[in-house]
């Protein structure tokens, strides 16, 4: 039974308000942090800022707040549901109080929050660790996968200030045997890449991005991969880590032209682009010669979220990962959408895009029952709450992505990886760190 629910106002990671949550049971208080992106989808669910101009420039969260303190809370104490057992229908009656499609009016931040607060409570009264908890919501019954972590270690796009169009350029250990070697090969390479940067460019551009990477003056992504390459190779990890990018096209997209902008962040005054346009064709000539170039098995928002053509086209006879962010916003119907158009094979999964657990946990299901990867991400907005750690093993989802190894918000997601592992191995459970199988790591048991 939920005894009370209690909302403030705390800060993210970028230093802008947040809704912080508290449910009260008979087990202890449960608390949640809502996270927020930079580059969002326009069809993700939404955000409820005050746009308050006189405080935090209209980014306060005080209406989210209230919504939690005056009705969504004391509806739910009413109705008495058992956070244990009822997490689903807490989820669905919160949905149906804000009757809206995207969670408009009490804000997906808002509902998100309590959402998490309430599977934290349900762990607490079940007396088994959060991932055990998700685990059991989803139904998952393979062994236990702890998952590949994909660290952004080059900040561009809407993350950072330099000229990169492309917002992230990850680092993957595939090699590794365990999350913890992952994330010491991880760190060792991301320490390796600033010494490279510090030495290219000079110490002033070892300054990091909203999520813990370096954003050096660079534009080209060839020259971010060359940067990797060497960091991965001065590290002594050369096939044993590999590449993820992440574009977020959406931001540099123009809809008016079906064009992408790859100098969008340097557009001469008075002009409205920049000489970098780029066509889809072009576009895709691009991603195929770093494909062929670069070990990249991940590659994320290619295209934009409404350019469906561009989707399919590429994705006709591409091998590799193709991730749907922006284009599928943790949504079921998107899902169904691009799974009609054969537009990807991967889902990114981001709790607070739908605004409730059980909806993220559905969305991934689906994305599995079609055979697909899920992909489990944070936001370029963070808090220290560690959630998805969890949420990834409970999904067994073998990837997920949590920035740079550095920053607070960022390693809290690591660590928490590290302890479940840690868990993992002096239990009878049997479990295995998914490594090359990250994409659909069931196949590696199956064999
Ligand atoms: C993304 C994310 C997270 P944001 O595009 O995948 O890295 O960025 O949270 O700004 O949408
Ligand atoms: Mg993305």
């Amino acid at each position: 039974m939920i005894l009370d629910v209690i909302a403030s106002q705390r800060l993210d990671s970028r230093g802008n308000p947040t809704v912080q949550v508290e449910v009260r049971t008979a087990h202890g208080t449960f608390r949640s942090l809502v996270p927020s992106g930079a580059s969002t989808g326009v069809h993700e669910a939404v955000e409820l800022r005050d746009n308050d101009q006189s405080k935090y420039g209209g980014m306060g969260v005080l209406k989210a707040v209230n919504n939690i303190n005056e009705i969504i809370g004391p509806a739910l104490i009413k109705e008495g549901y058992d956070p244990q057992h009822d997490l689903k229908q807490i989820d669905g009656f919160m949905r149906e109080l804000d009757g809206t499609p995207n969670k408009a009016k009490l804000g997906a931040n808002a509902i998100l929050g309590v959402s998490m607060a309430c599977a934290r409570a349900g762990t607490a009264a079940a007396n088994i660790p959060l991932y055990e908890f998700l685990r059991r919501e989803s139904g998952e019954e393979s062994p236990y996968v702890v998952p590949v972590p994909f660290f952004n270690v080059l900040n561009g796009g809407k993350h950072s200030g330099n000229g990169m169009a492309f917002q992230e350029f990850m680092i993957a250990p595939t090699g590794a045997r365990t999350i913890e070697e992952g994330v010491r090969m991880a760190s060792e390479t991301y320490h390796c890449l600033k010494g490279i940067i510090s030495e290219k460019f000079g110490a002033i551009y070892t300054g990091i991005g909203d999520e813990g990477g370096f954003a050096p003056p660079i534009t080209q992504p060839e020259e971010a991969l060359d940067l990797l390459t060497e960091a991965v190779a001065k590290a002594g990890y050369t096939d044993k880590i590999k590449f993820g990018i992440d574009p977020a096209s959406s931001e540099f997209f123009d809809s008016k032209y079906g064009t992408y902008d790859l100098g969008f962040k340097s557009i001469p005054e008075g002009e409205s682009h920049s000489e970098s346009v780029r066509t889809p064709k072009e576009m895709m000539d691009l991603y195929n010669s770093l494909m062929e170039k670069y070990p990249i098995p991940l590659l994320e928002d290619p295209f934009a979220e409404d350019d469906w053509d561009s989707w399919t086209k590429f994705c006709a006879d591409y091998k590799e990962e193709l991730v749907g962010d922006d284009l599928l916003v943790t949504n079921v119907e998107r899902v169904r959408m691009a799974e009609s158009r054969a537009a990807c094979n991967a889902m990114l999964l981001k709790v607070n895009q739908i605004g409730t657990v059980t909806e993220a946990i559905d969305a991934a299901k689906l994305a599995k029952s079609l055979d697909w990867g899920v992909f489990v991400s944070h936001r370029s907005g963070e808090t220290t709450d560690d959630f998805i750690a969890d949420l990834t093993v409970g999904l067994g989802t073998g990837h997920i992505k949590s920035g740079a190894p550095c920053r607070g918000e960022r390693v809290a997601k690591y660590n928490r990886l590290m302890d479940i592992e840690a868990e993992l191995k002096g239990s009878w459970k049997p479990w295995f760190y998914a490594g090359e199988q990250f994409r659909k790591p069931e196949a590696f048991f199956i064999g």
